[in-house]
C-alpha cells in the first residue's frame, strides 16, 4: 500500500505539473512539491497504511521509522495502543555502512536514563551495541547500514510514555523520540 501511496502522491504531481500553462506556475509547483519534504509523504503514506492495518486486523499496528546518514529518524512519536502487536520496521535509507553510520530502534522501559543506557551501549559493541544482560530495553532490532532494514515484532507494553533510541555510539542523543502506548 505505501508504495501505491507514494506512486498516486508521484502521480498528483506530475498531473499538476501538467496541467501548470505557464513556465512560472510549472515552477511554483515544484517549488510546492519541494516544500514538501520526502519525511511527511513518508509519514502520510505510513499513516495510512497503519491504520488501514488497524480496520482489518485490531490487534496488528505496522510502524515504519527512517534512519539516515544525516544520523536522523524521521519520526520523533510513535503513538500505539495497549496490547496490540506492534510490526515495527527500520528502514536505513542513506548509503553508510553499518560500522559507521549503523542505526538500530531501541525501546526503553520506564525509568531508564537515556544517557546512562547509551554509555553503557557504546562498551557493547561485540552484542550490536545493546548492553548484554540489561533489564532496560523492551524490543529492539538489530544494528543496519545504508539501503538495509529489518521488521520485528513485539506486544505493545502497558499504557505510558517510553524513550526509543538508536543505540549506535553518539546517536542517542539525537536519534530519540517518544513511544507512546495509548
Ligand atoms: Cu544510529
Amino acid at each position: 500500500m505505501k508504495f501505491l501511496s507514494k506512486t498516486v502522491l508521484i502521480l498528483g504531481a506530475v498531473a499538476m505539473i501538467a496541467c501548470g500553462d505557464k513556465k512560472e506556475e510549472k515552477e511554483d509547483k515544484i517549488t510546492i512539491g519541494d516544500g514538501t519534504s520526502p519525511q511527511s509523504q513518508t509519514e502520510a503514506a505510513t499513516d495510512k497504511s497503519a491504520s488501514e492495518m488497524n480496520s482489518s486486523d485490531e490487534d496488528v499496528v505496522e510502524v515504519t521509522i527512517e534512519g539516515n546518514d544525516q544520523m536522523r529518524f524521521n519520526k520523533d512519536e510513535i503513538k500505539v495502543k495497549a496490547g496490540q502487536t506492534v510490526r515495527l520496521t527500520l528502514k536505513h535509507v542513506g548509503e553508510m555502512e553499518k560500522t559507521v553510520m549503523g542505526h538500530n530502534w531501541v525501546l526503553l522501559t520506564q525509568g531508564t536514563v537515556i544517557n546512562e543506557f547509551g554509555q553503557k551501549a557504546v562498551q557493547a559493541k561485540d552484542n550490536d551495541y545493546i548492553p548484554e544482560g540489561t533489564d532496560a530495553v523492551i524490543a529492539h532490532t538489530k544494528m543496519i547500514g545504508g539501503g538495509e532494514e529489518v521488521t520485528i515484532e513485539f506486544e505493545a507494553p502497558e499504557a505510558g510514555e517510553y524513550d526509543f533510541i538508536c543505540s549506535f555510539p553518539g546517536h542517542y542523543s539525537v536519534m530519540k523520540g517518544k513511544f507512546i502506548v495509548e
